[in-house]
């Protein structure tokens, strides 16, 4: 397992897609009304601002790599981000590298599932997945002992119903270039998604949501958020990733999740349900706790290994997709160099 911590994939996330201009150092970023950005849902997209947002994805994809002198297997500065999150967990300036790379205007979009968690049939008809104004469905379904020799899950994924290469959408033809796992060779395969409905429903429903939102502090809420690895324990983190990405799909995968370009809706999505909850009181604004290795107390799913608790001093490292952060200059979304708020 690599050492960055599900804080950290936390804290990652509410960086992930930070907008204008690169967080370097302790000087301060301007952040106005005229520079912040708003991220909307995607279902409030227009049409054309959808077109944009996946246009500019594809862009990424067929941009040259910037860090393939680190990662062999990068050809693309969208496999860059991919390999970074490999290696490190933590991802920032997504959103920037569309917008500075791909001439892309808009904001990060997420995906708030528990719009679609309501029942199974809200989730295949989904507007996330739509074949053209969406990321596209689910895999062509291959069994649970083909989809089980995958190296995602200890356990087959309750209601999974694909497994093999997503049939349509944007991203059907091109090859994920990464994973599935924490080597960082170039190892070309079909996008594949195995979506379990059942567990989007059960996981990722408006109740978990007001579980984690009345969280007393972040080290609960963190853990709420996190939940546990067995599909009984599965909450909002685990949601996005497993009910989408089953036993065999990319996003599911715990280092090559972001092969899947929906991982940055979901993982803005987390963020946002952190923001509603630094929202709630000053205490909660300032509340940040928890190990620096995400496999430690109370993530000790494999174990117990040795820890030390977190403060907002820590560094984020972003490997050489930019300077540090410290977390306390991320704690607000719209100051500083993350600028944006949701909507
Ligand atoms: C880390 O913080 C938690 C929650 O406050 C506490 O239970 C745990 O003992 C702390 N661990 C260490 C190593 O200080
Ligand atoms: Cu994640």
């Amino acid at each position: 397992m690599h050492s960055s911590s599900l804080v950290q994939l936390l804290a990652a996330a509410l960086s992930i897609g930070n907008a204008l201009a690169l967080p370097q150092g302790p000087s301060p970023t301007k952040c106005g009304p005229k520079e912040v950005l708003v991220r909307k849902e995607w279902r409030r997209l227009s049409k054309t601002e959808k077109q944009n947002y996946l246009k500019a994805v594809q862009c990424l994809q067929n941009a040259p790599p910037q860090l393939a002198h680190l990662y062999p297997g990068s050809k693309s500065r969208f496999d860059d981000f991919q390999a970074a999150h490999i290696e490190l967990t933590p991802l920032i300036h997504w959103n920037q590298d569309l917008r500075k790379t791909c001439n892309y205007k808009g904001a990060q979009p997420y995906w708030d599932w528990s719009l679609d968690a309501v029942s199974e049939d809200a989730v295949l008809a989904s507007p996330i997945f739509d074949p053209v104004d969406g990321f596209g469905g689910n895999g062509a379904y291959i069994s649970d002992e083909e989809a089980f020799a995958f190296p995602n899950l200890p356990f087959v994924v309750p209601g999974r119903s694909g497994g093999g290469c997503v049939t349509d959408g944007p991203f059907a033809s091109r090859p994920v270039s990464l994973g599935l796992g924490e080597s960082t060779e170039y190892n070309p395969h079909c996008l594949r998604r195995d979506m379990s409905p059942w567990l989007l429903t059960h996981s990722a429903n408006s109740d978990v949501v007001d579980h984690v939102m009345a969280a007393p502090d972040f080290w609960e809420f963190n853990k709420r958020a996190q939940g546990g690895l067995m599909p009984d324990e599965i909450t909002l983190h685990g949601s996005g990733h497993i009910a989408i990405g089953g036993n065999s799909g990319d996003i599911a995968n715990v280092n090559s999740s972001p092969g899947d370009p929906l991982f940055y809706l979901h993982h803005a999505n987390l963020d946002r349900v952190w923001e509603n909850w630094q929202r709630k009181s000053s205490a909660n604004r300032n509340s940040f706790a928890g190990p620096d290795n995400g496999w430690a107390y109370p993530f000790n799913f494999f174990g117990d290994i040795p820890y030390s608790n977190i403060t907002t001093d820590f560094a984020l490292v972003y490997s050489e997709l930019s300077a540090s952060n410290k977390i306390s200059d991320l704690m607000y979304t719209n100051k500083g160099p993350l600028c944006y708020r949701y909507e």
